[in-house]
């Protein structure tokens, strides 16, 4: 076995080619790279000679023993031998790992490639010191890559390498960068095993400033997402709730939070108002290119997909990131997501482009976020429910768990989880469902409620839904409403009423809540 002070952190894997490495010299940049913070280097060069490459590995094993970082060499056995460097990387097409360590003996570093569980269990059980997960993302670096895995394949081949008790260390590949590696790490992570670190390729290779991009690499592997939930979640009743939601309502109306909507065409101006009636500062700003400004003045961000276009969806991508960068909560309403090739695209682009501290949406919507196949949508409305109230709870659960985020799925009974704790809420009013909107701005609310409490980020969206549906409950009662027209300008009195009365110190309204946990 290798000795274990071995820091997987940042793994560099080199290229040679001109599309990544340029003109630049291939010493040169790993010299800078570790000298920037790569922690671990592989020298993969899939075209020169024997001759060469054992002669660039002597070159590039002096600039790494300088630092005291390991080199490996990609597939080549005897090339690391004739080098005599610290290990070895083989993927699942070249020697096979039980060869590699009779060769290399006991102490080399021997890592696998494995793009499915059953490859990470092998190589795991045959003694690999580490494996190289993914691909993660599409990248142009390897084109011929054998399946995108996401976060979600990563995560799940952890979970099962912990069930298996293999304490294999794991690093993941495939379009990691500066912009997504927090994000990867975090997200790839299981609770039972953390992956030890992300290996890059054009994120340092390609760079006009290795060391700098190593440097910055380094220090975001080092500390969590801005976005990241600290602790784990405490134990939340029905008391806790219906005791605290007047106080949260009231904090909201009194920091009066920006809440940023990305948002459709068809809900604009309706979204604005109930922004503004439950305590918010709402913005409509559909450019992505003024979002850095907006994220940093506190505030949350709807990412609503109707009425979607590809020039929106780069938008989308912009604030995302912004947003991410400062821990700016965001939420996902991923509008009609079964409905078109086109949405159906959109949710993947959106998720493996960032971080959604919340997704909701309906059945429809929260399956295809979910993954299931099949999932045909006639339009924005999620048609008659094919789940019962325990498959909800568990596609809920498993994905707000697999994204390391909030789930929320509406219909009747509204399901939202944080992957441990889960609620059903049976408020609301059937005439929600007879105007445009009321899904979209239902996001617009909880955005505004998890704006003012990101402690606990579940307990603010539940707070959202309940404030939200018990003003509909509240306005579908007065005497004054007698269908949809009228319901509408009444629930935005509505709504307003509730944070008013919070603010006073009335708390009653959350007695109304249809809140349990399941
Ligand atoms: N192996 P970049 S993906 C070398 O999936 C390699 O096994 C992969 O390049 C795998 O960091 C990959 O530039 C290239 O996206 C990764």
């Amino acid at each position: 076995m290798a000795p274990l002070a071995v820091d997987y952190s940042l793994y560099l894997v080199t290229d040679s080619t001109p599309p990544i490495l340029g003109g630049k010299d291939l010493v040169a940049v790993v010299k800078a790279a570790v000298e920037g913070g790569a922690t671990i280097v592989q020298y993969r060069d899939k075209t020169s000679d024997t001759a060469e490459l054992v002669q660039i590995a002597k070159e590039l094993h002096k600039v790494t023993q300088a630092v005291g970082v390991p080199l490996l060499i990609n597939d080549r056995v005897d090339v690391a031998l004739a080098a005599g460097v610290e290990g070895v990387h083989v993927g699942q097409d070249d020697i096979d790992l039980k060869t590699a360590r009779k060769l290399l003996g006991p102490d080399a570093i021997i890592g696998v490639t494995a793009n499915s569980l059953d490859e990470a269990l092998e190589a795991a059980r045959d003694g690999a010191d580490y494996l190289g997960l993914g691909t993660v993302y599409a990248t142009a670096t390897k084109e011929n890559t054998k399946s995108i895995i996401g976060t979600a394949g990563v995560q799940m081949i952890l979970t099962e390498l912990a069930k298996a008790g293999l304490d294999v260390k794991t690093v993941c590949i495939g379009g990691v960068n500066a912009s997504n590696a927090q994000r990867i790490l975090y997200q790839g992570s299981a609770p039972q095993k953390k992956l030890d670190g992300v290996a890059v390729v054009s994120a340092i290779m390609a760079s006009n400033d290795p060391k700098q991009a190593a440097a910055q690499l380094r220090k975001l592997v080092s500390e969590p997402p801005p976005f990241a939930t600290a602790t784990s979640a405490p134990p939340l009743s029905r008391a806790d709730i219906v005791a605290r939601a007047p106080s949260i309502v009231k904090r909201l109306a009194e920091q009066k939070p920006l809440c940023h909507n990305m948002t459709n065409l068809v809900v604009q101006n309706f979204a604005a108002n109930v922004a503004l009636a439950v305590g918010s500062s709402p913005i409509m700003s559909t450019n992505g290119l003024e979002a850095g400004d907006l994220a940093a003045l506190g505030g949350s961000l709807v990412i609503n997909m109707g009425t979607t276009t590809p020039d929106m969806r780069s938008n989308h991508l912009l604030a995302l990131a912004a947003y991410n960068a400062v821990g700016g909560p965001v939420l996902f309403d991923p509008v009609g997501a079964g409905a078109t090739q086109q949405r159906r695209a959109g949710v993947k682009a959106l998720m493996s482009g960032g971080y959604f501290d919340i997704i909701k949406g309906n059945e429809g919507e929260i399956r295809t976020v979910a993954g299931a196949q099949g999932v045909q949508q006639h339009g924005v409305d999620s048609g008659a429910s094919q789940l019962s109230l325990a498959a909800k709870i568990a596609l809920v659960s498993a994905t707000a768990a697999r994204e390391r985020n909030i789930v929320l799925m509406t219909g009747r009974t509204d399901v939202i989880s944080d992957g441990e704790r889960t609620f059903a809420i049976s408020n609301g009013h059937a005439y929600l469902g007879e105007i445009t909107g009321s899904g979209c701005t239902l996001g617009t609310t909880v955005a505004s409620v998890v704006a003012a409490e990101r402690e606990d980020k579940l307990l603010a969206a539940v707070v959202g839904v309940l404030m939200y549906e018990i003003a509909a409950e509240r306005a579908a009662a007065r005497a004054d409403v007698k269908g949809p027209g009228t319901f509408v300008p009444a629930f935005i009195d509505e709504l307003f009423r509730i944070r008013q009365e919070s603010v006073s110190g009335d708390g009653s309204w959350a007695q109304a809540a249809k809140v349990e946990s399941v």
